[in-house]
């Protein structure tokens, strides 16, 4: 565990030195806060939605991550076209797959981007990954009930199913490309009193995939560093509420270290 949580320390200071470009094509609640979550991070973050020029900017990001929260056919489009973009150019893709069984819209559009596109990632709560693989399980509009069967197997299981990396995340999160699984014991329960916490995840996800050769630790990156910044947000913004944790959550994001990675990371290796 010390060993990787120095990798994952090496990391975090990789992004802020290489400052990777993610193309995000996601939801109207969550844009300005995803923009400024990378900007805080050390990432730099463009949005871009045109299906006249998505596939040019996806050759030339670092990441690209797609986010359903608020889909429409159009932005299904260009989804496709930069992600069809993305893949020729050895870009990895990232798909939130927002609400994944709260409508069969969501549940098919998502089904296809998995189908059609390479991804390199999925990251989503227990419910959306089980729905994107054809299981049921209860969601709520976009938020998932409580995690009713085995999280780390429903992981294992997804990647298999659609040749990925799959991270679900939750009080615990889990991470796996179906032989090897970590779980995280970073983050706090405020999270889930800010808005697009996992949306902002996701795309601070694709900033790690883009700098790292290793995907299945860049994401493990990801989540360790997002976490540990949240512990620190919680404290400072501790007996205020929701409106100071979100201010603060983006100072720790500027601020987390590779020392505080060190000290307060909590990864665990599976299998
Ligand atoms: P949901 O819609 O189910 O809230 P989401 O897309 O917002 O899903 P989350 O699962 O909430 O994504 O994950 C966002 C971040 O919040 C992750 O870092 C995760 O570890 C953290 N998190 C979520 N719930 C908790 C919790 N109860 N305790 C600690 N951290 C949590
Ligand atoms: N409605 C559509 S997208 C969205 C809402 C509330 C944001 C969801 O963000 P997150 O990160 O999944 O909480
Ligand atoms: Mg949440
Ligand atoms: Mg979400």
């Amino acid at each position: 565990m010390i060993m990787i949580l120095e990798t994952i320390g090496q990391l975090l200071i990789k992004v802020r030195e290489e400052n990777p470009l993610v193309h995000n094509i996601t939801n109207v609640v969550v844009t300005n806060f995803t923009a400024n979550g990378l900007l805080a991070l050390g990432a730099s973050p463009v949005m871009a939605y045109a299906k006249q020029e998505v596939a040019d900017m996806a050759k030339i990001a670092g990441a690209l991550v797609l986010n359903i929260g608020t889909l429409n056919e159009h932005e299904i489009e260009a989804m496709l076209i930069a992600g069809k973009s993305a893949n020729q150019h050895g870009v990895p893709v990232l798909f939130d797959p927002v609400g994944a069984g709260a409508t069969s819209y969501r549940t098919e559009t998502s089904q296809r981007l998995a189908q059609e596109l390479d991804l390199a990632f999925i990251r989503g709560n227990a419910a959306e990954i089980a729905n994107v693989i054809g299981e049921r399980w209860e969601i709520k509009g976009v938020d998932a009930k409580e995690a009713g069967g085995d999280v780390e197997d429903l992981a294992r299981a997804a990647a298999k199913k659609l040749r990925t990396i799959v991270a679900i995340t939750g009080k615990v999160d889990v991470i796996s490309d179906g032989e090897t699984t970590y779980s995280i014991h970073n983050g706090h329960p405020i999270l889930t009193k800010v808005t697009g916490t996992g949306c902002l995840l996701t795309s601070v996800m694709g900033a790690f995939a883009a700098i790292a050769n290793d995907k299945l630790i860049a994401g493990a990156a990801a989540l360790v560093c997002y976490g540990v910044a949240a512990q620190l947000a919680a404290e400072k913004a501790a007996g205020v509420g929701p409106g100071s944790f979100q201010i603060e959550f983006l100072n720790a994001l500027h601020n987390v270290t590779a020392d505080d990675v060190r000290r307060f990371g909590y990864i665990e290796k599976k299998e």
